[in-house]
């Protein structure tokens, strides 16, 4: 039986405002109504208080894609409410089974308009002459689904599995970023290993990406966004006492305590 799309988007916001898995989804869901149930909670949750800041974008490594088992690139929506700060222990509290992951961010120095000429390219040219600084980051990502398992509208609906998100320093925009060396390391161990080149083999190729997808989708790129671009490495579980770093060459390291 095929569910509204009301009533999907309902379970999946009460499953992250409580903290309990639910089932996934009926293999019928379509990306485009995936994306509208995301679009939905992203409404709701505005009209609840919260304040939508950018997009971040998901699977846009091998790593990930073999990590979870989905192979096209995902958008989903932060808002200012999921920002954590670095020098803040990070509380697990509110997560259902939260994993942590190495990311680069963008920052939009001006709002980003899409105009009714737009193509992926001239749009793509936009974004990335819009943005004015670039930090390492850190996405606590938590699935509202059971065992973290999910296809690919599954995942789509439930906002990318985003939770919370870490802003680095921001550093001057660069241009360039391919092939720094990145280092994630939990209680001072190296745990993952990659370059930056693991963003679809140039980290600027994010902005094509998230063109085609904003034209599709209809995102909002305000100035002050940030950009996530997808993690660099595989995402690792969260526990309580943990110290989770990110080291990427050239930039100031990035660490949080796990309460
Ligand atoms: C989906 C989110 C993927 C990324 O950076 O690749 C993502 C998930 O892995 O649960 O945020
Ligand atoms: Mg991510």
């Amino acid at each position: 039986m095929t569910r509204d799309l009301a009533s999907i988007a309902a379970e999946l916001d009460n499953a992250r405002a409580t903290a309990t898995s639910v089932a996934q989804l009926a293999t019928d869901l379509t990306l485009d109504n995936a994306y509208a149930i995301q679009a939905r909670n992203l409404r709701s949750r505005v009209a609840a208080g919260e304040r939508y800041i950018g997009p971040k974008l998901g699977f846009t490594s091998k790593s990930k894609m073999e990590q979870m088992g989905v192979s096209d690139v995902i958008v989903g929506f932060l808002t200012a409410e999921m920002e954590h700060r670095a020098d803040q222990p990070l509380e697990l509290e509110g997560l259902i089974h939260p994993r942590i992951e190495p990311e680069l961010v963008f920052r939009l120095g001006q709002t980003v308009e899409v105009r009714a000429d737009d193509t992926s390219e001239s749009l793509s040219r936009r974004i990335r002459e819009s943005v004015d600084a670039v930090a390492v980051g850190m996405e606590v990502i938590d699935s509202r689904y059971r065992d973290f398992k999910f296809s690919l509208s599954d995942v789509v609906a439930d906002n990318t599995s985003a939770a919370q998100f870490i802003v680095g320093q921001w550093q001057d925009f660069p241009r360039e970023l391919r092939g720094l060396p990145v280092e994630f390391l939990i209680n001072g161990e190296t745990v993952e290993s990659s370059t930056t080149d693991a963003i679809l083999g140039d980290p600027f190729v994010a902005f094509d990406q998230l063109a085609t997808m904003t034209l599709r989708y209809g995102f909002e790129l305000p100035a002050g966004a940030p950009i996530l671009a997808g993690a660099m490495t595989a995402a690792h579980w969260l526990e309580s006492g943990q110290r989770v770093k990110v080291r990427v060459e050239r930039f100031p390291a990035l660490s949080v305590a796990v309460a």
